[in-house]
């Protein structure tokens, strides 16, 4: 193996078109703190120094300390030039993150208005990075673990290989001509003579789906399934209020699809507390195994949701176990991760206590009550500060890990999730945001953050993250709305949900009493899950216009569509 400092970034050596690519990879920053201090040694000091070596088309670096160092990143840029024409994607920082291919004069915008101000920050910044990245820089972009530059149809595809050791922020920096990649390592510390993975990374160019296959065939990861989900998830309609009742009319809505169909998911409102996941709601719930066995009884699997590292304010949990809260240590008070239910502490995944009482949760869910699925929610809530020796990405990874172990084979779908921290470990996870039961986004949008709710977002999410389906797990795209009532769409924007959904993901969920459809809305479910839709085959995103290329029978189609307003409209 090609190993020394200089080889990768100078690229003094070897001849392969991965090396040539990576060969003006110019600098390397390290921050670190040191006696109290902060510093910043470029490649080394007489501290802390990096270690470059290539592997083929994988390059990595090494940190090593000559004293006790807490690390905060490790910065390896790479000058790169961009083209007007260019559009770059980067993932967002989890499930929800607003994540479009960009154009590259575009603003990559954070926190919005309202939310930009010491309370909104406090509320608004509990879903994403705007704690610990920066925001605001025009042409300046980033995302996590992945990202790419493309021009016309080919990419330039960078991907961290090693995220669940620490998450890679990826930036590409049309002003300073640059692509970055910058590593979390706030809450490693090493001591002299101690080393640690700075980073890890391929570097693909190539058609869209020949660089993400060889960017996956070099994670390792494979999907652990490929069965589409096809039914209910009750969240879209009644939201937390649902009841017995309820979930029993639309379970008997979905036996009317008997075939087509594979699951009823029940969603947030069936527990007391977010957190007292062993008490229900009542008088709203008596009895979950029940419900399950009815579930079964249709012939369908049983999926229940819970968000198992968040605890509402006012739960038992928060109140008598105080001492397994997650902390902020500037101030010693139990960080917010989530602001809904009044608003969520979150349950420290390292605290042993607390891992036993989540066992003793998913032993009853699972065996106890039979559920087959768990939708996993706000999971991202659990790496938001670094703690006992472990970066972001070790306590995500770490989090996904015990969920796994927790639930055996009983299938997953993740939500509110880095996702490189759960591909490969969980079997759906959801690429987008939640959607909205009105088309347009209402103008308050335009002052929170990027994790809103909102359909031209998620329907951007679904398309742009594409590439995950079938690689990483299978893609959630959140529901499509084909009935009549409390909604607010238009025939043809439920149709071109419904369409995007199909064309991209394999959770085909509707939260409508299906027994209500007209036979219109029948059908159109009935051939999304018979899988009878055609295929997605490009997309661009130009002045606020998803134009998007498809195959089906009627060969091939270009679908322009103005993503605000859900029209259809003409090409730019
Ligand atoms: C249940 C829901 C559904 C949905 C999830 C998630 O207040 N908030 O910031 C907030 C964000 C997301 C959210 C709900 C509230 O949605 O995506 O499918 O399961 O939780 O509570």
């Amino acid at each position: 193996m090609p190993q020394g400092k200089d080889f990768f970034f100078y690229g003094r050596r070897g001849a392969s078109a991965v090396h040539e690519r990576c060969k003006r990879m110019q600098s390397i920053q390290i921050r670190y703190i040191c006696d109290g201090e902060q510093c910043v040694a470029n490649k080394r000091d007489d501290r802390v120094r990096a270690v470059c070596e290539q592997d083929g088309a994988i390059a990595s670096c090494t940190v090593y300390a000559e004293r006790t160092v807490e690390l905060i990143s490790v910065t390896l840029a790479s000058q790169t030039a961009y083209e007007q024409d260019d559009t770059v994607f980067v993932n967002g920082y989890q499930s929800w993150t607003y994540s479009p291919e960009r154009a590259i004069d575009s603003v990559q915008r954070g926190l919005l208005g309202l939310s930009n101000t010491p309370l909104g920050r406090k509320y608004a910044s509990a879903s994403g990075d705007y704690a610990f990245a920066p925001y605001g820089r025009k042409g300046c972009f980033h995302g996590y673990t992945y990202g790419y530059r493309r021009r016309a149809d080919r990419l330039l595809l960078v991907g961290s290989l090693c995220d669940r050791e620490g998450f890679t922020r990826v930036e590409f920096d049309t002003s300073a001509a640059q692509i970055r990649l910058v590593r979390d390592l706030q809450g490693k510390t090493l001591r002299a003579g101690e080393s640690t993975l700075g980073a890890r990374f391929g570097v693909y160019e190539g058609g869209y789906d020949e660089t993400f296959d060889a960017y996956f065939k070099d994670l390792g990861v494979s999907p652990r399934t490929d069965e589409q989900l096809n039914g209910y998830t009750s969240w879209y309609n009644y939201f937390g209020n649902i009841d017995e009742t309820i979930l029993r009319r639309d379970l008997d809505g979905l036996s009317g699809m008997a075939d087509a169909a594979n699951i009823f998911q029940i969603d947030d409102g069936w527990q007391s507390k977010v957190g007292d996941w062993m008490v229900l709601r009542a008088p709203q719930f008596r009895d979950m195994k029940a419900l399950a066995d009815d579930v079964h009884a249709r012939g369908y699997r049983a999926g229940l949701w819970l968000a198992p590292t968040l605890c509402a304010k006012d739960s038992r949990i928060a109140k008598e176990h105080a001492d397994w809260l997650v902390r902020d240590p500037r101030n010693g008070k139990p960080v917010l991760g989530a602001i809904a239910w009044g608003g969520a502490y979150v349950l420290d995944i390292c605290n042993e206590q607390a891992r036993a009482y989540l066992r003793r949760v998913f032993d009853t869910v699972l065996n106890e009550w039979g559920y087959d699925l768990v939708k996993l929610d706000f999971l991202y809530s659990s790496c938001m500060i670094p703690r006992d020796g472990k970066t972001r990405g070790e306590l995500m990874a770490m989090t996904v890990d015990f969920l796994r172990a927790c639930c055996g084979d009983r299938r997953i779908l993740g939500c509110g999730v880095p996702l490189g921290s759960c591909w490969g470990v969980f079997d759906y996870c959801r690429v987008g945001c939640d959607v909205d039961l009105k088309y347009r986004d209402v103008w308050y949008k335009r002052h929170t953050n990027q994790e809103m709710v909102s359909t031209p977002h998620a329907i951007a999410d679904s398309v742009f993250r594409r590439h995950l389906h079938g690689r990483a797990f299978v893609n959630d795209p959140d529901v499509m709305f084909l009935r009549q009532d409390n909604l607010r769409y238009t025939e043809l924007q439920k149709c071109v949900l419904a369409s995007i959904n199909a064309w991209t993901g394999g959770v085909h969920f509707v939260s409508d009493d299906i027994g209500a459809y007209s036979e219109q809305a029948r059908a159109l479910l009935q051939t999304v899950w018979g899988g009878q839709v055609g295929r997605l085959t490009d997309a661009r995103l130009r002045g606020g216009v998803l134009q998007i290329e498809y195959s089906d029978d009627n060969g091939h189609n270009v679908l322009c569509l103005d993503l605000k307003t859900g029209e259809i409209c003409n090409p730019v």
